[in-house]
């Protein structure tokens, strides 16, 4: 069933911000890079692809381009940059010819994307609205207890206790009721590590260099049946 499994982890590229974000092409483009070169199976990109949904279609067709570099799947989250509603970025017309790599979770309320030649399945919510009321690490399922599970999760971790009532928390209870092999994050630029017992849990970052970094980085994470899950953070180029 499951099968030793490679996947590229990053978050937040903010395609369209010329501003706060200049080189985030030039970001996408080495994490493209990135899959290639460390042979991974599958590309997941965990919200705030792009910085608003006022984006030019220069943008979008940039993006869709750096995907069809690829045949990996490529799993995307939208975070509260690039909402899942009406007036979606995800929604243009432009996105009627993805390439067929491509896989967007569309559903408010959580779905699973499945690949059963890989025995695996990616859960995530979609945003809809950065509000207190959205949790986007609740009410997980998954339909297959036999694949390698991982979430995928867009929001603001909080420790138990602070009850902040900000937007999209995720709480630590939220990870280890999970029930997953992993738990990928996005919404901070900084990598963070917030694993709770025995379930991995990070923020990959940005992908594009911080000013403390020598290169940007990615999360990778192996999944092997017969060793378990490991977590290692991958150079860029620059
Ligand atoms: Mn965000």
């Amino acid at each position: 069933m499951k099968k030793p499994v490679n996947i590229v982890h990053t978050s937040d590229t903010h395609l369209g911000d010329p501003y706060g974000h200049s080189a985030s092409e030039e970001s996408l483009k080495n994490v493209l890079d990135a899959v290639d070169s460390t042979k991974s199976n599958f590309l997941i990109i965990v919200g705030d692809v792009f910085d608003n949904e006022r984006v030019s279609n220069d943008s979008v067709c940039f993006f869709l381009d750096q995907i069809s570099r690829t045949n990996v799947p490529v799993i995307i989250l939208p975070g509260n940059h690039d909402l899942m509603h009406s007036n979606s970025v995800y929604k243009r017309p432009i996105f009627k010819n993805s390439p067929q790599n491509l896989y967007i979770f569309q559903n408010p309320n959580g779905e699973e994307i499945q690949f059963k030649n890989f025995g695996i399945s990616f859960w995530g919510k979609a945003m809809e609205e950065h509000s207190p009321k959205f949790k986007p690490l609740t009410n997980i399922s998954f339909g297959n207890n036999e694949f390698w599970k991982i979430a995928l999760a867009h929001g603001q971790f909080e420790e138990e206790g602070v009850n902040s009532g900000r937007s999209s928390l995720i709480s630590p209870q939220n990870i280890k009721e999970s029930g997953c092999d992993y738990v990928a994050l996005g919404h901070w630029d900084s990598f963070t590590d917030v694993s709770q017992d025995n379930i991995p849990a990070y923020y990959s970052g940005c992908p594009t260099k911080l000013s403390k970094q020598k290169t940007g980085m990615v999360s990778l994470i192996n999944l092997d049946p017969s060793i378990g899950v490991s977590h290692t953070r991958y150079p860029l180029n620059s």
